[in-house]
């Protein structure tokens, strides 16, 4: 039985969005299937923040969900914040589409996504390998333009 979730973008800066997950297997790995519409053409960092909170808009979703304690890197890295998925990137029209299966996202067990928050930010995300101060936690990402808390959908059989 795969566990499905979903996440409803928005935020102050006119950027709206949807973000679906599957896990097919307990044990296996999540799907990310991503439509965010209103962005600015280019990359834009896109991660799982730790806290499901958005009583302050998006700055209160805490930092990228770390529960290994490693450094911001990308996802094909070993050592990155189980949260950071790269990058969206937008075309002309300021939509994109985005998919990504990732092993460090599941829906059940102790390491769950599930109340947790997505974050599209301004900027790209330079994958830990910048030489700015803000590479090895954010990014330096920039700001965040929108977010949606992970909720839990039907699962399907
Ligand atoms: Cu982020
Ligand atoms: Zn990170």
């Amino acid at each position: 039985m795969a566990l499905r979730a979903v996440a409803v973008l928005c935020g102050s800066s006119g950027v709206s969005g949807i973000v679906n997950f599957t896990q097919e297997d307990p044990s296996g790995p999540t799907t990310v299937v991503a439509k965010i519409y209103g962005l600015q053409p280019g990359l834009h960092g896109f991660h799982i923040h730790a806290l499901g909170d958005t009583t302050n808009g998006c700055l209160s979703t805490g930092g990228h969900f770390n529960p290994h304690c490693k450094q911001h890197g990308g996802p094909e890295d070993e050592d990155r914040h189980a949260g950071d998925l790269g990058n969206v990137e937008a075309g002309e029209d300021g939509c994109a589409d985005f998919t990504i299966t990732d092993s460090q996202i599941p829906l059940t067990g102790v390491n769950s996504i599930i109340g947790r928050a997505v974050v599209v930010h301004a900027d790209s995300d330079d994958l830990g390998r910048g030489n700015h101060e803000l590479s090895k936690t954010t990014g330096n990402a920039g700001g965040r333009l929108a977010c949606g808390v992970i909720g839990i959908q039907a699962s399907l059989t």
